[in-house]
């Protein structure tokens, strides 16, 4: 009878030691389960409410036709930029990551928060390409037939509060993308601190490898705009805000990570 009993305590035992152990073995929440907040620092950086993945990476649909934007690009420039460019990134990925199992269960946010971790012999490809998708898939998103004008919500708001008023923010976001040197992005970021800030990045880099959250983006590489504006990369700026969908801009300004909460 206190064999058994024994016996069955242990079986008991065994069983709790090995529900332990499985859940210890679980991966860390990603962005993909329903976490409560904080928010996981993945959360909202291509999507609302998910992450964008990295293996495989897909290429997003535009979400209006190549001609839509006209009013600031021209089709032509947005078949090229989406079908082409675009789609170029998310192969290049693919192949970087296709025999790496290590870094294959990140998304591409958390692959270009901690770029050091990612193995050196495809580091530089990833760098590049994860960005490069992760840039335009925003890029698409703030952009709109039905943008332009001024600013809406609390984002107005807080655009003059920081920079005096929209039109000085616009001057010196058009300097900034003018005064970046060869190919790269102009941004409004949210940084660590929590406040608004111009920053550019060169090449196909997003400002969340730097701790900054970014709310809007200019593309300033030359295949945005070179059809169109020749080498008029001013002219492209000053027109670009034509189509910036100022309420895809508010709903990203309204993100706070759970490590840059104020
Ligand atoms: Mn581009």
């Amino acid at each position: 009878m206190m064999k058994r009993l024994l016996k069955h305590s242990l079986k008991l035992l065994l069983g709790l030691v090995m529900v332990v152990m499985f859940a210890a073995c679980q991966p860390t929440p990603t962005a993909n389960s329903q976490s409560p907040a904080p928010a996981s620092p993945d959360v909202s950086v291509a999507y609302p409410a998910r992450a964008l993945s990295a293996s495989p990476a897909q290429l997003p649909p535009l979400p209006y036709g190549y001609d839509a934007l006209s009013k600031a690009i021209d089709a032509e420039t947005m078949r090229l930029h989406h079908d082409q460019h675009h789609a170029a990134y998310v192969k290049n990925l693919n192949e970087a990551l296709k025999d790496q199992p290590q870094v294959q269960n990140r998304s591409v946010e958390a692959l270009l928060r901690d770029l050091n971790s990612v193995p050196e012999s495809i580091r530089m490809k990833v760098r590049n390409n994860a960005g490069g998708h992760l840039n335009h898939t925003i890029f698409w998103q703030i952009m709109s037939p039905d943008g332009g004008g001024q600013p809406t919500g609390a984002i107005a708001q807080e655009i003059n509060q920081t920079f005096g008023s929209f039109e000085n923010f616009q001057k010196q976001f058009n300097v900034a993308g003018g005064d970046r040197f060869g190919s790269g992005w102009v941004w409004l970021v949210r940084n660590g601190q929590g406040q608004l800030q111009i920053t550019t990045t060169p090449n196909q880099d997003n400002p969340i490898s730097e701790g900054n959250f970014p709310i809007m983006g200019n593309d300033v590489w030359e295949h945005a705009y070179y059809l169109k504006y020749r080498n008029r990369r001013a002219e492209y700026l000053s027109n670009w805000w034509n189509v910036v969908n100022w309420a895809e801009v508010d709903r990203r300004a309204k993100v706070r990570l759970g490590t840059a909460s104020s």
